[in-house]
């Protein structure tokens, strides 16, 4: 499959997405949203061999957030997030991958709301992190109110939020906005890295994983016990868990198949 605004890449297992519109720092024109919707409904389908996704941005930027220059073209911008944006952040948020998000260079609203979808956010020390939404008159977008307090807690997400100020990389990891900081030019080797660690892992654990802290700070303790009993009661079935356990007890490294 090949797209104008994207390239796609699966080796092995790992998939890697390139937003791929330097031009404007890769913001969401029409047709990317319209790509990226296509990309992740392909990578939730039982056919795919995709074990892992790392997502990141061509050029100097990750992504600047909505195309301006295509904005003011539609009536209502509740429609337009509703139609465009959220059905491939659903998809997205829903696939039972791993997800590595690779920030290369500036992440400015619904860019930043993308870049914080990753399980692991790895940072280039050339990366910037901008609510750009204040700035423009708007209130943050594409799940970016939900994410970003709860990974910086709500006093700096109120920083970034109503003053629209832009943190850098280093910032970013200091208050646990991503996981990983690391220079420039090692930015894809270490998000490779990451991500054939996660192809070559126990792919159901992982979705799993995924699942229980999509959860846990929202429900309760009670609902939280039932949820992991519920997704560890599907585990306990699995080939990965026979191979794991059965690894250990032969004292060999596990060989995981993603079943
Ligand atoms: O309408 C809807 O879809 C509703 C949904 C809204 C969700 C949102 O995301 S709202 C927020 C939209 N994004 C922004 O407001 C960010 C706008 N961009 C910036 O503030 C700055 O570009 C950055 C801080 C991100 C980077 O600054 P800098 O100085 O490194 O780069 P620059 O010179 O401003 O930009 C480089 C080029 O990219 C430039 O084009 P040119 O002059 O070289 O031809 C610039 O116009 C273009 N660009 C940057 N951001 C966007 C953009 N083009 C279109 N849309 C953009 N968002």
């Amino acid at each position: 499959m090949t797209y104008e605004t994207l390239t796609f890449e699966l080796c092995e297992g790992l998939a890697v997405l390139t937003l791929n519109q330097p031009d404007s720092l890769n913001a969401f024109s029409a047709k990317m949203k319209e790509e990226l919707l296509a990309v992740f409904t392909d990578l939730s389908s039982e056919t795919s061999t995709a074990r892992a996704l790392i997502i990141t941005g061509s050029g100097r930027g990750f992504c600047a957030g909505a195309d301006l220059t295509e904005t003011g073209s539609k009536a209502s911008l509740e429609v337009l997030l509703n139609e465009t944006y959220h059905p491939f952040l659903r998809a997205l948020r829903g696939l039972e991958i791993p997800v590595i998000t690779a920030v290369n260079g500036v992440a400015a609203g619904a860019g930043l709301s993308l870049a914080l979808h990753g399980d692991l956010i790895v940072a280039s020390d050339k990366a910037s992190f901008l609510m750009a939404f204040v700035r423009i008159g708007l209130v943050p977008d594409a799940g970016g109110s939900f994410l970003l307090p709860r990974l910086i807690g709500e006093a700096r997400a109120r920083r970034m939020m109503m003053l629209g100020e832009q943190i850098d990389a280093q910032t970013a990891y200091d208050w646990g906005m991503v996981t990983h900081l690391v220079p420039a030019d090692s930015l894809m080797e270490t998000a490779t890295k990451l991500g054939i660690q996660f192809a070559t892992g126990p792919t159901r654990s992982l979705a799993g994983i995924r699942t229980l802290l999509q959860s846990s700070s929202d429900n309760s303790y009670e609902e939280q016990l039932s949820l992991e009993a519920k997704v560890q009661g599907t585990l306990g079935a699995s080939a990965d868990f026979k191979e794991g356990a059965t690894a250990f007890l032969e004292k060999r490294k596990a060989v995981f198949t993603g079943k």
